[in-house]
């Protein structure tokens, strides 16, 4: 039982964690944030939250907590005026650009960030400093989502709404452990079975806690989601589930995915995929028969170098029957990180441009650069580097400045060694972070100390498109700014004074409403004061007495150039790496309840920590016998970048040959520094949203000399 805390002032703010934006209460008493509850009556969580948001009191610990700017000064980093941290940024960064040109600096953030944020920096780097080399983390998360859309239905617009749940007899969740990673959301399918007696099918190649709920659980060999969603694109089409006349009206390529889903019959996907014939019949007679079906799906598909194929192939199955822009029927992307939805729209990766548009659109240029008033020119026509291009750059030189906010790529990108041979190139490597040591401030030249989520305002954007403000609560510790503060200093210190006259974020965000007006993203209707204290709508929302939209394009009329939505044939091929005898197993990687991410903030609430204290490698009965190895020692797992290790936990979770362990534990908060597991993973990445294959490395798994144990 918590200890009730007296006079305690409550705020209503929005969950810094998984982008499903639950509404939270927010206890202050004298200056601390004390207390977190759901906020009820909230139309996302009605009071529900997950075990990281109950635990987010501890992360406003004092320890660790970046309270002066520093400056690296050979091997020491010195504590600086932000006068001196300011202009030493500044110039910096002019001189390089001066010297290599404006293709020579980058800027990577975090899907933490507010949209105000993003949409400074899209403002410095794009608009005056003059390059496309501005991305997010959102890369790693949510790029293929962003791509899959944009080829099947025109534009990257989610376009179903949490109250679909409700509405749903039938729930196909792929690749996401979402009792996991979004407990509240799966809370609300599970009250929706439990009251209309939906069904559900999970993809997932492991037993999970969402598996334990599924009606049927489709164990997949990793990697092969494609053939399946083909194959299951075939039974519906065979057996007459298709209503082709009325598909043909708001979908095209109808006729050659029939002919090319020929290739991908049960028999055949059973012996790639693992399943048997039946289920896959079975699974897809459920999708034919259902009244309405949602889908779900998240990193078990963006993970992948066929991320944005395992994208189109599952909105298929929605076009295919229907299930499409009617309530309780569609596509529902999971986002994973708070913003990771404002981000992508106000233009947080690198071939995006504010306000839903791409770079690579002269008119979209043009509009933004007179909404600016800077030179056409400015604006560059390519797509700069993705963050993975951004580390070859650093290798190859051709990459000479970074800058790093709300994000810890030294841990949470792809092969460790490779990243961190890449930022300690950099000429200049600016880090603002909210905590010092993390992976990547360790190798920082420059240190800014960020106010986090409660010491700043701003806003989010939720996986329904909903925009919530979330407000400054406390002051941040020390001399630490806001981030949007920090950019824009930054920037009046590079000569950009008129550009950036801005004194509140209140301030940026009625600028950067202006370049969503008449888009998906219309905020024309939403300002600080009418979302302030209470729930705020869903985009569109292009006018103050405009309620917002739950639901888009229920008029079936799609933003592509025939009004159609595509249903796109993908064929099926395999991950990149393969196994061999030297790495005979397939190492993936994932989260677990109880951290978030790189563990910054989590890792040091003790509850949490006591409950997961140190990297645990699940292995199956088979394969553990066969190796010698028992429960709880110590093994280290081998691929051709890295080694990581960690407790050696039997499971028939997992499939034999397959082993899992969560990315969360990296050096910064671990007394070992071999537990991490991108030290293992492998930087192949999809060539079309450019997201690493996270999911899918070829591994040896050994077991440790009983010496090592001590050490734990
Ligand atoms: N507790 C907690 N919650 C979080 C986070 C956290 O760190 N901790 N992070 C947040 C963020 S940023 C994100 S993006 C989300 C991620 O949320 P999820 O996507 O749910 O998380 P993961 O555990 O990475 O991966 C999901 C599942 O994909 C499965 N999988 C692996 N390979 C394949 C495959 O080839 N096909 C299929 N169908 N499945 C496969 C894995 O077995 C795993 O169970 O969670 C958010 N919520
Ligand atoms: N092997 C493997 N690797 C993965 C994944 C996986 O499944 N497997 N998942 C990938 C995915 S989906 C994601 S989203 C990424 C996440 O990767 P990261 O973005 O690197 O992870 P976080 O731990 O969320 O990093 C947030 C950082 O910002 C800091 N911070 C928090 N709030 C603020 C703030 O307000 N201002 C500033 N300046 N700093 C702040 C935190 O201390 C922390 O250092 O990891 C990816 N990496
Ligand atoms: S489900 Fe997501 S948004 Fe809701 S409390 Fe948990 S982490 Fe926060
Ligand atoms: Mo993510």
């Amino acid at each position: 039982m918590k200890e009730e805390i007296t006079n305690i002032k409550w705020n209503k703010s929005t969950c810094p964690y998984c982008g499903f934006g639950c509404g939270l209460m927010v206890g202050v008493k004298e200056g601390r944030v004390v207390d977190i509850r759901g906020m009820k009556g909230h139309p996302v969580n009605d009071g529900h939250i997950c075990k990281l948001a109950v635990n987010i009191p501890p992360i406003f610990t004092d320890m660790g907590r970046l309270t002066h700017p520093m400056i690296r000064r050979g091997d020491e980093l010195v504590p600086v005026t932000w006068e001196e941290a300011i202009t030493h940024t500044a110039n910096e960064f002019m001189r390089i650009i001066k010297k290599y040109g404006p293709e020579s600096v980058a800027f990577y953030g975090g899907a933490a960030n507010t949209t105000e944020e993003y949409y400074l920096m899209n403002k410095l780097m794009r608009g005056l400093i003059g390059t496309n080399n501005i991305e997010c983390s959102t890369r790693l998360c949510m790029a293929s989502t962003a791509a899959g859309f944009l080829s099947t239905i025109g534009a990257d617009a989610p376009l179903t709404c949490y109250a679909d749940i409700e509405e749903a007899d039938l729930f196909f969740i792929a690749g996401s452990n979402m009792a996991v990673s979004t407990p509240v959301m799966f809370r609300r399918i599970c009250m929706a079975k439990k009251k209309n007696g939906a069904k559900l099918i999970l993809v997932d190649p492991r037993k999970t806690k969402t598996s334990e709920l599924a009606d049927m659980h489709l164990q997949i060999r990793p990697g092969t989601d494609v053939a399946l969603n083909n194959s299951l694109a075939y039974v519906l089409l065979k057996e007459g589930f298709v209503d082709e006349e009325k598909v043909e009206k708001y979908a095209s390529g109808l006729s050659d995915l029939k002919e090319l889903v020929e290739e991908y019959p049960p028999g055949k996907v059973a012996v790639i995929t693992g399943l048997s014939e039946n289920q896959i019949i079975e699974a897809a007679r459920m999708i034919g028969n259902a009244r309405a079906m949602l889908t779900f799906w998240l990193l078990g598909y963006n993970h992948s170098t066929q991320a944005v194929f395992k994208n189109n192939t599952l909105h298929n199955l929605s076009l295919l029957t229907g299930n499409i822009c009617r309530p309780g029927a569609g596509p529902m992307s999971i986002t994973g990180e708070a913003n990771a939805m404002g981000n992508r729209w106000v233009g947080a990766l690198s071939h995006l441009l504010v306000g839903m548009r791409q770079i690579t659109n002269e008119q979209h240029r043009k509009e933004v650069a007179k909404y600016w008033g800077v030179p056409e020119k400015n604006i560059k026509s390519t797509p700069g580097r993705s963050i993975m291009e951004i580390i070859e750059g650093l290798h190859s030189g051709d990459i000479r400045a970074l800058w790093v906010t709300t994000t810890n790529p030294a841990a949470s990108l792809p092969h460790t060694r490779w990243v961190e041979e890449g930022l300690a190139k950099a000429e200049l490597l600016v880090v603002q972070d909210i905590f010092h040591p993390t992976e990547t401030t360790a190798l920082a030249n420059v240190i800014l100390p960020a106010a986090q989520w409660c010491e700043k305002t701003g806003t989010f954007i939720s996986s329904e498109r909903r925009i919530e403000l979330v407000e400054k609560l406390i002051e941040p510790p020390g001399e630490a700014k806001p981030d949007y503060e920090i950019i824009w200093l930054i920037a009046r210190a590079m000569a950009f004074e008129k550009e950036f006259p801005y004194k509140s974020p209140e301030e940026v965000f009625e600028e950067w409403k202006g370049l969503t007006r008449g888009r998906l993203c219309d905020m024309s209707g939403v300002t600080y004061e009418r979302i302030r204290g209470v729930v705020g709508p869903q985009l569109p929302c292009p006018d103050t007495s405009h309620p917002g939209t739950m639901r888009l394009f229920t008029d079936m009329h799609f933003p592509r150039p025939d009004g159609r939505a595509a249903l796109l044939f993908r064929d099926y091929i395999g991950p990149a790496e393969i196994t061999d005898n030297e790495y005979p197993f397939l190492l993936i990687t994932g989260r677990l309840e109880w951290h978030f991410n790189t563990r910054t903030r989590t890792g040091r609430v003790r509850h949490l920590n006591n409950a997961a204290p140190d990297n645990i490698i699940n292995l199956h009965p088979q394969d553990a016998e066969m190796l010698g190895i028992c429960e709880g020692e110590l093994i280290e797992v081998t691929s051709r970048r890295g080694k990581a290790r960690g407790i050696a936990r039997i499971t028939d979770s997992v499939q034999t040959n397959t082993v899992f362990m969560p990315f969360h534990f990296g050096k910064a908060l671990c007394i070992n520094q071999d537990r991490a597991a991108n030290l293992v993973t492998n930087p192949v990445f999809d060539i079309h949203s450019k997201q690493p294959e996270y999911k899918f490395s070829a591994v040896r798994v050994e077991k440790m000399p009983v010496s090592l144990h001590k050490g734990k």
